[in-house]
């Protein structure tokens, strides 16, 4: 091993002791030359490498894209620690497979449709005074407008609501500094009732929207009835953001198509992404939440459209609630900074991203400083009066996150068209350094970089393609996530993490030290909703009892049996099995399946669980766990005997 190398191993390890007692004589330059390693990448590798045992210091919540569900991982280890079912049917948690969940993801239907799959966007951490809290997790579906509440006492998704005005959501979730509500801004503008109407009558029958849903922050409850939408015009909304300190009571929702192209090619018209970026500019909302939420209350300030409370736009132009402010060519992000003074917007067409300050917005507003009005009536601010600068950041900004010395300017965006990260200065609009991704970033996640509390260490890349950066797996590839260090002046890349479960859009990384998960429930607990299961059974109680054709099991599991072991039915009986996990014990999960009954559930220690099927196949059905759990987990079985009578 060379002098230089050995002087290095022992920079990286932290240690006097030479590389060579450590390893044995070149042990350590064996591995690099065979593996083709270089310095940079050892050192990479000591500032991600967790040995077994240990932990991370953040938690990142990615969107799980087209799966519908979480992703779950550590940083800097880039270890996948869960999937969470979320929109989508989910085995291994029995998510959908048994009845408390199936009655978790009915409140997702969709005029009584059950949709069984979702596309999630934008993952959202509960806030007090705009810091994260480690209480809950709030994700939107944008096919399916709904968001999902996820507990993160235990990370299961508790509820899930279903916009009731629009047909397709993205600039959602984000909770407002103190989570009193959750933001959900429209994309594609539809009418808001539910009936036909012709896209002639684009301009006066389809609108666009932000959904403010009042969130119950003390038992992680979106409630549906104290909730209202600020109707807006049929330009396509999307990202959002919550104002806070400064600007707490405002949200920022940008947009593209303010063309109000309806598309047409069929016909021979210009394609929709033609005839939407025509404009040189579209606007970005403003809107007071804070006062529109008091207005909602009253019954002659809304409309009701499927039983939810909606403010005309005239209400919220009346009320000094609504202004829009040109923003460069279809922008994506839009990001208030940590004391809420400045407002980030990437123009995804255009070169810049523009800072706009609070304190000139105000001042503007104040002044009824209007360059003119929408055609719904909307004033507009003066995009020069209002900005602070623009930076030049290259092709294809989008989003943005807060670095640790956010005060001094220290930010970070994507370029989706150049594939880098820019790291900046969003108070002088200088660049400071650019890193290369591997390819085409859609959002990046810093650590805790768009709260109050910017934590600095990490920006992940996410992003949309990985075309060479591993195995070939066929056509389809994974996505790459790739973890930035950024303590230093330079940026580093350290690692790429495959992620083999859909298009993650956004991510959300926490300080694991926030976060206070349960190990096991409380015995009998029904962990969807927090209550006593109805179907609680303790050691010594199990039976099995007939109501009509309905047979109830009151079963337990605990290692190394299941309670009964036989269950004898009629064919065309209606069977429940409840069943209790008795275990105290520390991850001793136990798992529960009737073979071909399409029945899974996952009960992990003191939960109770309820899974309903109709016996209408004749025949001999082993159950048993499918969880691993003791050396005689084979053993853990039993029949459903089910009898022509
Ligand atoms: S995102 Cu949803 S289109 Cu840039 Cu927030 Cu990927
Ligand atoms: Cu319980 Cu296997």
């Amino acid at each position: 091993m060379s002098y230089r190398l050995s002087r290095f191993a022992s920079l990286v390890l932290g240690s006097a002791l030479s590389v060579t007692t450590l390893f044995g004589a070149g042990e350590l330059d064996k591995v690099m030359k065979e593996r083709g390693l270089t310095q940079a990448d050892l050192l990479a590798a000591a500032k991600t490498y967790t040995p077994s045992g240990g932990r991370d210091k953040y938690i990142v919540f990615s969107s799980g894209g087209q799966s519908g569900q979480i992703m779950v991982y550590g940083v800097p280890s880039m270890r996948i620690l869960k999937y969470i079912g979320v929109f989508t049917p989910e085995p291994w948690q029995g998510w959908g497979y048994d009845d408390d969940t199936k009655k978790i993801l009915a409140q997702g239907n969709i005029r009584g449709k059950q949709i069984t799959w979702g596309d999630t966007h934008h993952p959202a951490l509960s806030e007090t005074a705009g810091k994260y809290d480690g209480k809950w997790l709030v994700i939107n579906d944008k096919a399916n407008p709904r968001l999902a509440v996820i507990d993160l006492a235990d990370f299961v998704t508790k509820q899930i609501v279903v916009n009731p005005v629009f047909k397709s959501d993205h600039g959602g979730a984000f909770f407002t500094p103190n989570s009193e509500y959750i933001l959900e801004a429209c994309q594609y503008a539809a009418p808001f009732d539910n009936n036909y109407h012709p896209i002639e009558e684009y301009k006066e029958t389809y609108r666009g929207g932000v959904t403010v849903w009042k969130f119950d922050h003390e038992k992680g409850k979106i409630i549906p009835e104290e909730s209202f939408t600020i109707e807006m015009p049929p330009y396509m909304q999307d990202l959002s953001d919550s104002g806070k300190a400064a600007s707490n009571g405002w949200g920022f929702t940008n947009s593209f198509n303010s063309e109000m192209y309806t598309g047409g090619i069929e016909k021979g018209l210009p394609p929709f992404e033609a005839g939407m970026s025509r404009n040189d500019t579209d606007f970005l909302h403003m809107y007071n939440w804070k006062k529109l939420a008091e207005l909602a209350k009253d019954d002659k300030n809304v409309k009701i459209i499927n039983g939810h409370r909606v403010i005309p736009m005239n209400v919220a132009i009346k009320n000094d609630a609504l202004f829009l402010i040109p923003e460069p060519k279809s922008p994506h992000g839009v990001d208030v900074s940590p004391d809420g003074k400045s407002i980030v917007v990437c123009g995804k067409l255009d070169t810049h991203a523009t800072v706009y300050d609070f304190d000139k917005l105000m001042k503007a507003i104040k002044n009824k400083d209007y360059v003119g009005k929408d055609p719904y009536g909307i004033p507009i601010l003066d995009l020069k009066k209002t900005m602070h600068c623009q930076a030049e950041l290259g092709l294809g900004p989008l989003h943005n996150q807060y670095g640790k010395n956010w005060k001094d300017g220290e930010i970070y965006t994507s370029l989706y068209v150049d594939s880098q990260v820019v790291k900046w200065n969003y108070k002088t609009c200088k660049v400071e350094d650019r890193q290369n991704v591997n390819y085409n970033i859609g959002h990046l996640c810093g650590m805790e970089g768009k709260s109050a509390d910017p934590q600095g260490d990490y920006i992940i890349a996410l992003n949309k393609l990985a075309i060479d950066r591993f195995n070939e797996i066929g056509p389809l590839h994974p996505q790459n996530h790739q973890l930035i260090d950024i303590r230093g002046k330079k940026m580093q890349l350290l690692y790429d993490m495959p992620v083999p479960l859909g298009e993650p859009h956004q991510a959300v990384a926490i300080r694991a030290s926030k976060l206070h998960t349960h190990v096991r429930y409380k015995m009998g607990t029904n962990a969807f909703t927090g209550e006593v299961h109805e179907g609680k059974t303790l050691a010594g109680q199990e039976k099995i009892v007939r109501k009509g054709n309905h047979v109830y099991v009151y079963g337990t599991v605990v290692r190394s049996h299941i309670n009964p072991e036989r269950v004898t039915v009629n064919k065309g009986d209606i069977v429940t099995f409840y069943l209790t996990n008795l275990e105290r014990a520390q991850d001793e999960t136990h798992g529960f399946t009737v073979d071909n009954y399409n029945i899974h559930t996952s009960l992990e220690p003191g939960k109770t669980v309820a899974a309903t099927f109709k016996a209408d196949m004749e025949g001999v059905f082993p159950y048993y766990c499918t969880e691993f759990c003791s050396a005689l987990h084979l053993e853990m079985m039993g029949y459903l005997m089910v009898k022509d009578p």
